[in-house]
């Protein structure tokens, strides 16, 4: 088994909603021991679309990497989502974030995320669920990476989840 992160976001539809479906459909490939809370956050890359719903799962998965991102695109398939523009609107987005301490370049999968770094989507709700795991490329920790973002606006608490 291995110990995984996945980010997950929605700004389509009923956001909360489509977060909770794509959680209920990762077992049995994650058993979920952790989820963050929800944030509300500001569109980035491309900025005139709507809010997003952002938060972090963590799981145990017996999958290898590239079967668990097939996975995770079913889900998403399985939930509605349709291809549209890089960065654009969706339903539900499902993204590896590490998995394990494993360092993955391969052709349509990067681990950990490549812009995992820049990211205060991902970096707030997952450091609420684990300041402590470090990159494996540059061993820094979770709670590192968000303080090199400074004091960044766009993130605001959505709602409070308790353990599964
Ligand atoms: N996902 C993107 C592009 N921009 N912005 C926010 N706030 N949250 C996201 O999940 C997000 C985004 C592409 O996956
Ligand atoms: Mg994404
Ligand atoms: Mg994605």
């Amino acid at each position: 088994m291995t110990v995984v992160h996945i980010a997950l976001g929605s700004n389509l539809g009923d956001r909360a909603a489509n977060l909770e479906a794509a959680i209920s459909a990762l077992p049995p490939a994650v058993e979920v021991t952790r989820r963050s809370p929800v944030y509300e956050t500001e569109p980035e890359y491309v900025t005139d679309q709507p809010a997003f719903l952002n938060m972090v799962v963590c799981g145990d998965t017996g999958l290898e990497p590239e079967d668990l991102l097939r996975r995770l695109k079913e889900i998403e398939r399985d939930l509605g989502r349709t291809p549209a523009l890089r960065h654009g609107p969706r339903l539900i987005d499902l993204d590896i974030v590490f998995f394990g301490g494993r360092i993955v370049d391969v052709p349509g999968l990067v681990i950990p995320h490549p812009r995992l770094a820049e990211r205060i989507f991902v970096l707030k709700p997952l450091s609420d669920i684990a300041p402590a795991v470090t990159h494996p490329a540059t061993g820094e920790t979770v709670r590192e990476l968000l303080g090199k973002l400074g004091d960044r606006t766009g993130v605001r608490l959505h709602s409070r989840h308790s353990e599964p």
